[in-house]
């Protein structure tokens, strides 16, 4: 089945050039000035954009934790990143205790039966980094596993040591893997939530104030460190501040192979969000901070200082003793009122795997703060680049696949949990006025999106075998 698309302008990380995209199957097959149209589907998508799909390589879907689940399953999931412009996702297969990494993944692919639309691949957590455990990761890489991911943060459950990440960074970079570090001191940040919780302070501003910056800084710079030492390339997952974003400034000026994520909620939001009778939408890890902030990671993400813009879409309901309607089904899944009378029980996430894109566009391409082509960087090629999977995906190119999304600058849209398809009960960036939106999207050729019609199909996601030996940035 062909498809042609006329007259758009395409835009990838280098070029916006006017030019045909011609699909074949799975595809694309040629770009160039009037592509014949015999046999196929013709689409004319003049005065729009045609983008490589999105890849968001930091998600958490119907991930246990904190008592429930992220609400948003790998089939609503999908449609919700679809409907955003997201084609691919990485997703973190977690190794908890006394399990070995392939029992891990094999966990995960089972989540998945029956459900994937788009592409998705995984990450693995390693969570009890045993010897035996780290032998084993180069095993991974058959499995196309080729990132690691290591949380500095949650004491007692996530957390893992300076001695196993500096074993598993020299591991891993013997293999051509890239190890990702969510970076937060969570020995100092457990004593400040005890002192918290001691002295009644329970609210969930509390939150924040147990997790300061600086204890983003510090293991920020310790990852970096150690990876310098491991010689290990390292990707720091979302970057919230000034001060940790500044550690990998400096880390990249003395040319280390050091990356870094910042997440859209982080450019919006700061810790007065969670002074709100509702704070408990706002609670994540790391948390937020300030408009300074703000503004900092504005400029990063401008000038090349930071490199990648994921989500880390991990949802809760704000109220899960309440049913909401999604598609055909009621659906009510505990959430925030957990932590209702003390902010540590309540679950850290927020949805974003569908704002990303048309939020980043608007107010980022919008106000002149990012062109297009960084957009196209940011959220398509740097991360297939960097997560092993370009040139197949994150660009529109002869040979790649045909993950294509035809982007109508004139669409407008007040955002609202009424007209988004994360499936949860809320959405952070309720009311924001936006133009600029996908209007169609393909999966390896396939239309998913059609406006506001959907016609994905569960299972017709593949799982992305991802390449070791991936670019630095
Ligand atoms: N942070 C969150 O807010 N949720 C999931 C995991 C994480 O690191
Ligand atoms: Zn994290
Ligand atoms: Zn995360």
């Amino acid at each position: 089945m062909k498809t042609l698309i006329k007259n758009g302008t395409v835009v990838t990380a280098s070029d916006s050039i006017i030019a045909d995209v011609l699909i074949d199957d799975e595809k694309v097959i040629a770009l160039g000035a009037n592509l014949p149209g015999e046999g196929a589907n013709v689409i004319d998508a003049r005065g729009k954009f045609i983008l490589p799909g999105g890849i968001d390589v930091h998600t958490h879907l119907e991930l246990v934790m904190m008592g429930t689940v992220s609400s948003d399953d790998f089939y609503s999931g999908h449609r919700a990143a679809a409907f955003g412009g997201t084609t691919s996702h990485i997703d973190f297969a977690c190794q908890y205790k006394d399990e070995s990494l392939k029992q891990a993944l094999d966990n995960w692919h089972a989540k998945l039966q029956g459900k994937p639309v788009i592409d998705y691949g995984f990450h693995i957590t390693i969570t009890d980094p045993t010897d035996a455990v780290i032998d084993e990761i180069p095993n991974m890489i058959d499995e196309g596993i080729t990132t690691i991911k290591l949380l500095l943060a949650y004491k007692g459950r996530l957390q893992v040591d300076d001695t196993a990440m500096f074993k598993i960074m020299q591991k891993a970079a013997a293999h051509g893997m890239l190890t990702m570090i969510h970076a937060e001191n969570g020995d100092a940040i457990q004593i400040l939530i005890d002192q918290s919780v001691a002295a009644n302070r329970l609210s969930p501003v509390d939150h924040v104030l147990t997790r300061p910056h600086w204890a983003e800084a510090e293991a920020t710079l310790r990852a970096i460190s150690l990876a310098a030492m491991a010689d290990a390339p390292v990707y720091i997952v979302h970057m919230t501040c000034q001060s940790s974003v500044e550690q990998l400034m400096y880390a990249r000026s003395r040319g280390l192979k050091a990356m870094g994520e910042t997440c859209p909620h982080y450019l919006f939001f700061n810790l007065d969000h969670l002074r709100r009778p509702d704070g408990a939408k706002w609670v994540c890890s790391p948390p937020f901070r300030t408009e300074s902030d703000n503004e900092f990671l504005w400029k990063s993400l401008a000038q090349n200082n930071l490199q990648v813009v994921g989500t880390d879409h991990c949802p809760f309901f704000l109220d899960g003793t309440k049913e909401i309607q999604y598609e055909d089904k009621r659906i009510k899944i505990a959430g925030k009122e957990l932590g209702k009378d003390n902010f540590t029980l309540i679950p850290n996430g927020v949805p974003g795997i569908e704002d990303r894109m048309p939020i980043l566009w608007s107010f980022g391409v919008g106000r002149g703060i990012i062109s297009m082509n960084r957009f196209v960087e940011l959220c398509c090629t740097n991360p297939a680049k960097i997560f092993g999977m370009y040139p197949r995906k994150g660009t529109v190119a002869v040979g790649s696949d045909a993950d294509v999304v035809i982007w109508n600058p004139n669409l407008k849209k007040t955002v609202s949990v009424t007209n988004t398809h994360q499936r949860t009960d809320y959405n952070l960036y309720e009311g924001m006025e936006l133009i600029g939106l996908p209007e169609k999207v393909f999966v390896r050729g396939n239309m998913i999106v059609d406006g506001e019609k959907w016609l994905g199909k569960a299972g017709q996601g593949k799982f992305l075998k991802r390449a070791a030996g991936a670019a630095v940035i």
